[in-house]
């Protein structure tokens, strides 16, 4: 649950960060030497704070989010309180882009809607802003980032994609399947075959895909011949062998740091894996 003062600071970031968030399109395209990717932070603040630290100590230069800031974990509204400080301190560093629980169909039966059940209208202003958030981003011209993954369907064009009409892209899944296939997740929700995905890339140059939205407990997991890079960068409470993961993209490489829950907190592990890029 959150104080009172963390909502009032919500409140007021979120009048803030509102017209921001209008300005960006639906892709943003940050280019940068050092970039973080994280995501599903799911209202964990502790694992936030952690993985700040660590891309502080990294020198990165910018942050991409891969959207779901809130529900599930118990502090929703202080998470979403440091991501969009950070975002009105560093408004072209910092791109916070849209998960499936930043829309009003899911995100009233979870947690964060609980924690504002008493504030009808701060639920309302928030709900606004994620309406404005952007759906993807395209780093340095050929990594596409996004929450669930492509839409699929034929002669699919980076420009088509839309703020106004973003279910796709944050509900799809990559799959091992070839062709489109409906999801256990629910009805409009598919999985996008490893064919649909390198026609996707081909068509829109791009040479990789990074995405979140599912829990697993690799922390990284590949699809596609290693093209689609399935990310999870919280806990999802599974047992204490699950790990979780960033990623840094640095020149043309991309490292994955792994943690682990320890007795007192977390703590990076020392393997690092990483994927050449071209
Ligand atoms: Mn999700």
């Amino acid at each position: 649950m959150s104080s009172k003062t963390e909502k009032d600071r919500l409140g007021k970031n979120i009048k803030r960060v509102k017209p921001l968030l209008k300005k960006e399109e639906a892709i943003v395209r940050p280019s940068f030497k050092k970039m973080l990717i994280a995501t599903d932070i799911h209202g964990d603040y502790r694992a936030l704070e952690f993985i700040l630290k660590f891309a502080e100590k990294k020198g990165i230069e910018a942050y991409i989010f891969l959207g779901d800031y809130i529900d599930k974990g118990p502090d929703s509204v202080a998470v979403l309180n440091e991501l969009l400080e950070m975002k009105l301190r560093n408004p072209k560093k910092i791109f916070l882009l849209r998960g499936n629980h930043e829309t009003r169909d899911i995100s009233r039966w979870f947690e964060f809607s609980d924690d504002l059940a008493d504030e009808t209208e701060l639920l309302e202003a928030s709900n606004a802003v994620f309406e404005q958030m952007p759906i993807g981003a395209v780093l340095n011209e050929n990594i596409f980032c996004v929450h669930g993954c492509i839409a699929g369907t034929k002669h699919e064009s980076l420009k088509d994609i839309s703020k106004k009409d973003p279910k796709k892209y944050l509900w799809n899944d990559p799959g091992t399947e070839d062709g489109l296939l409906p999801s256990g997740r629910g009805g409009g929700i598919y999985s996008i075959g490893p064919d649909l995905i390198k026609k996707f890339m081909k068509q829109n140059d791009l040479q990789l895909i990074i995405r979140g939205h599912t829990s697993h407990q690799e922390g990284v997991k590949l699809f596609c011949d290693d093209r689609v890079i399935s990310l999870y960068s919280t806990l999802p409470g599974t047992g204490p062998r699950a790990r979780a993961a960033v990623a840094v993209l640095e020149e043309k490489k991309i490292k994955f740091y792994y943690y682990r829950k320890t007795k007192n907190g977390f703590e990076w592990e020392d393997e690092v894996k990483q994927l050449d890029l071209k």
